[in-house]
């Protein structure tokens, strides 16, 4: 079955995912998806999460970077994204790349761009998050805002200090896609913010080696098209952990902690560790099972 990524190009979580498509040198589709609400082709596979990205194998959704990574490891295990065989280490590490580091990232991003941000987007990532997009007060928090980013970079540049081509070692793996993406983001979106981080000694050869990797072999489909293939698929087995067992089939909902918290309903069918598994039935998709981490969401009983 095809590997679907419901993203957009200018996505740095996308970027993550992508990255590690290219380590592993897949063959999957992009499903471009709008960059701002309404977004009901991704709605009627994820029930209701609206970020991006979302990876679709058949009927399994699989929503949040953290978790998408893990399911590529797991379905191809082939070319590892853990090559110093420390794969809890290296997934925890986007605790700090997806949060403290990824908002540096914006801060200089958007403080630097100005009034120059479309409105719409605007009032859009306001609804997102919760709180207002004020460009005055970024762009007065740029200078410390560079500072935390050169201070998140440098951390990158020390662990490039013994000339290792890769932050594992000689092999790439989801440490440097999860620390190259922030510095993609900034780079691509607001070039000048690159100077917070550039001349770090190691910095720009292996960011440069990070980019080469490229993303597998990509090609694209509608959403039109990805929506079809949920219909005709069947998700895959699912199984309750123990400690859950009480929750197995009965009705739920999951939803992220942090942003973009709009509740997925469904009856639980799957739970490790790391994920649940929610069942849902869409008019458009049919049966799907959408899976989302555990570290960042909650669940509830629904009542
Ligand atoms: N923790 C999530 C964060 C995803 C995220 O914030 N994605 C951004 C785009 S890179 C987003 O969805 N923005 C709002 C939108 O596109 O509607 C992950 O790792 O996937």
């Amino acid at each position: 079955m095809t590997i679907l990524l419901h993203q957009y190009d200018s996505s740095p979580f996308s970027e993550k995912v992508r990255i590690c498509l290219g380590i592993k040198q897949l063959s999957w589709a992009a499903v471009d998806q709008p960059v701002i609400m309404p977004k009901p082709d991704l709605l009627a596979l994820t029930g209701a999460y609206r970020r991006i990205p979302v990876m679709q194998i058949g009927a399994d959704i699989y929503c949040d970077s953290v978790l998408i990574v893990r399911e590529l490891e797991r379905r191809f295990p082939e070319r590892t994204l853990f090559p110093a065989r420390t794969p809890g280490i290296d997934q925890a590490l986007a605790q700090w790349t997806d949060r403290s580091f990824f908002q540096a990232a914006v801060a200089v991003i958007f403080g630097g761009l100005g009034d120059a941000v479309d409105p719409a987007f605007k009032k859009d990532r306001e609804q997102l998050s919760g709180q207002p997009f004020d460009p005055a007060a970024m762009r007065a928090a740029v200078p410390h805002m560079a500072g935390q980013l050169r201070a998140h970079a440098a951390l990158i540049s020390e662990q490039l200090g013994d000339g290792r081509a890769f932050l594992s070692g000689e092999e790439p793996g989801l440490i440097d896609a999860t620390c190259y993406y922030n510095l993609w983001f900034v780079r691509s979106f607001h070039a000048p913010g690159a100077a917070a981080f550039e001349d770090l000694p190691g910095l720009s050869a292996w960011y440069d080696r990070v980019r080469g990797i490229g993303h597998g072999d990509r090609s694209s489909a509608t959403r039109e098209d990805a929506i079809a293939a949920a219909r005709d698929a069947t998700p895959a087995e699912a199984s309750v952990l123990p400690a859950d067992a009480a929750l197995a089939g009965q009705d739920v909902t999951v939803a992220a902690t942090d942003y973009g918290r709009d509740p997925i309903r469904g009856k639980l069918v799957g739970s490790s560790h790391h994920h649940w598994s929610i069942a849902r039935e869409d008019a458009r998709a049919g049966s799907v099972v959408v899976h989302v981490p555990r570290l960042t969401f909650s669940l509830t009983r629904a009542h």
